[in-house]
């Protein structure tokens, strides 16, 4: 009996500290914060390469790891949409581009046709804050 209650109670230990952990480490964003696709605009045509500016209102910029109080660094999403877990740091993949260094614009090479693109801010450990400060999505084409 003494075997089987411990064996639950290790059990359940990593559980309890793994949700509140989680908890904790969401940035939270304050209410006004608004990031958003300064160019192209929505339904653009355009040609490589594809200069894409970021905006964002209400909060600031910050390179990843350092940490201050209502910021973050632009994530682009190309062609995706946000993680639908948005408590764990987002993944760099070739359609989830990172921008840790500050950066407010990237230039782009796409291939012709249409493509869809978002920005998604993060905090020191690339996790969305909580609630997501994220912007429309665009539709652009890109002409050969
Ligand atoms: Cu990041």
């Amino acid at each position: 009996m003494r075997r089987l209650i411990v064996a639950a109670l290790v059990l359940a230990a990593p559980l309890c500290a793994g949700s509140v952990a989680l908890a904790q480490e969401r940035t939270p964003s304050p209410p006004a914060a608004e990031v958003y696709i300064i160019s192209p605009k929505n339904g653009a045509v355009v040609h490589n390469p594809v200069l894409v500016q970021f905006g964002l209102k209400g909060m600031g910029v910050a390179p990843a790891g350092m940490k201050f109080d209502n910021s973050g660094h632009h994530h682009l999403l190309i062609d995706t949409d946000p993680p639908a877990d948005q408590s764990a740091p987002l993944p760099a993949t070739d359609k989830i581009v990172h921008f840790g260094k500050g950066q407010t614009e990237t230039t782009l090479n796409l291939s012709p046709g249409k493509h869809t693109l978002q920005l998604l801010l993060a905090d020191p450990q690339h996790i969305p804050h909580s609630p997501p400060v994220v912007s429309k999505k665009i539709t652009i084409t890109v002409e050969p």
